[in-house]
């Protein structure tokens, strides 16, 4: 499709839109005008191609389809059944997985997925088989008693939040710190790194049922042979959540024991970060995980999304494409190039640079919190998040941290040039931000001052960057 034709479309579709909620209409332009104009750096977020956007909207989305590819709820699925299975074919070649599981609406999902399917064989199925029950509908009051009682003991560990890990890693305020007894591992505290020695000593300590590996705040690649190993020695299940960094697999930026999925015995994901798919999420996993991973929906999720599968499809398939291998390894090239750059300017990064996409900026040193600094860049057409850094005084709301990835810029072309003159405006705009003091005369951790026309001059510093590397050339929205 050329981006004529695209333009004329999704001219006509916002004007049909427009005719029945024109704010939800000029909310779509507006956000398509916003991306263009600033540098998007959130290390999570990409821009999907048109193709991936247009496959998503259609009647697909009108179909209920529970259950699996071949076995649903409901009639008439053979069409999303098609979705379903390309996309699942698609993630199985473009992985080297054993199964693939497209349905999760999105990365919290298909975690869910992940436990619940490693609750079902490792702990239910035995049980049943013990018991002789075919279903826990079978099991006798004081059996399903027992059963609950057991799923209550069970233990998970994974990386802390604050070294980089995620809410779904067995943080405490999140469900999976509820469902299991958690224990989480850091990183050291001299060098920023995981610490394998100290994390196969807690293992052995803690004993887990699982060991999640898995980051979103981690700028380093993780040894997946040695988390299986470490595992094994326990009797653990190895879960990878490789959210952030699927896209690294993908295109073989990370293989041999960066990879994952030769190693882990259940791998999740979203589709949407640094693989440049649809929002969304996909669980792959061993044969032996495969059934209860099949059971995500209706047992942990709701109905699948049918318009959305068919988008992952799309882009799974553009993501076995050899210019996406160019695409994953300038994505890894320009986090260097932005961390070098960062770094000869007098910036502090966690671990003191980056090998993956993302780098962990520590804005003590400009006597900011991560709060001030993203708040501060964002009016200057900068678009970060803050994030706490390992044992952060700031804690996890104003934090000291902030975190910037390569996925997005380097979708629009962005190459390592372009990322040295990002840090340089990162460090024109930190430089000249200071905190606001509160009213007691102390520096406040949210209010920032930025020195007169800083801000001003970096939004068209940046939108003259931009200006070489198009969003979606030739769409005239
Ligand atoms: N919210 C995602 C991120 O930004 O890393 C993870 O869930």
């Amino acid at each position: 499709m050329t981006f004529a034709k695209a333009s004329e479309i999704y001219t006509d579709i916002l004007a049909q839109i427009a005719t029945v909620e024109p704010r939800v209409a000029g909310a779509i332009s507006q956000e398509l005008a916003d991306q263009r104009a600033s540098l998007k750096l959130i290390a999570s977020e990409n821009y999907a191609s048109l193709t991936t956007l247009l496959t998503m909207g259609n009647w697909l989305s009108d179909k209920y389809a529970e259950g699996t590819v071949g076995h649903r709820f409901y009639a008439g699925c053979q069409n999303i059944d098609v979705v379903e299975s390309v996309a699942e074919e698609h993630a199985r070649e473009l992985f080297g997985a054993e199964h693939a599981y497209a349905q999760p609406h999105s990365g919290i999902d298909a975690n869910l997925v992940a436990y619940w399917a490693i609750l079902q064989h490792r702990i239910e199925s035995p049980t049943l088989e013990r018991l002789g029950a075919k279903t826990v509908n079978d099991l006798s009051e004081q059996d399903w008693e027992d059963l609950r009682r057991e799923f209550n003991k069970q233990r998970v560990m994974g990386m802390s939040l604050d070294a980089g890990g995620h809410l779904t890693h067995g943080f405490r305020p999140n469900i999976s710190g509820k469902m299991f007894q958690q224990h989480s591992y850091g990183t050291d505290p001299a060098t920023g790194l995981i610490d394998y020695a100290a994390l196969e000593r807690d293992a052995k300590e803690f004993k887990p049922l699982i060991i999640v590996a898995g980051y979103s705040a981690y700028p380093r690649r993780v040894n997946f042979a040695k988390m299986k190993e470490i595992a094994d020695s326990v009797g653990a299940t190895l879960f990878v959540d490789m959210a952030h960094f699927a896209g690294l697999v993908a295109g073989k930026v990370f293989t041999g024991e960066e990879d994952p999925v030769p190693y882990a015995d259940v791998v999740a994901t979203t589709t949407h970060k640094s693989l440049r798919g649809p929002r969304g999420g996909l669980v792959m996993c061993k044969h032996e995980y495969a059934d209860a991973v099949d059971k995500g929906c209706p047992m942990v999720l709701g109905g699948p999304l049918g318009h959305v599968m068919a988008a992952k499809a799309v882009a799974l398939a553009e993501a076995r494409q050899e210019s996406f291998r160019v695409y994953a390894q300038n994505v890894a090239d320009n986090a260097k190039a932005l961390a070098e750059g960062l770094m000869r300017r007098g910036v502090n990064l966690v671990t003191g640079g980056t090998d993956n996409h993302l780098c962990l900026l520590d804005v003590q040193s400009f006597g900011l919190t991560g709060r001030q600094a993203e708040s501060a860049l964002l009016d200057s057409g900068i678009v970060t998040n803050r994030n706490s850094i390992p044992r952060d005084p700031n804690g996890a709301w104003y934090t000291s941290g902030v975190r910037i990835g390569t996925p997005a810029l380097t979708s629009r072309g962005f190459g390592v040039d372009e990322f040295d003159r990002v840090a340089e405006l990162i460090v024109q705009v930190l430089s000249a931000t200071t905190p606001a003091p509160t009213s007691s005369g102390a520096p406040g951790k949210a209010k920032y001052v930025i020195a007169d026309g800083v801000a001003d001059r970096t939004k068209a510093e940046c939108a003259e960057l931009l200006d070489g590397f198009p969003l979606y050339p030739g769409l005239t929205l």
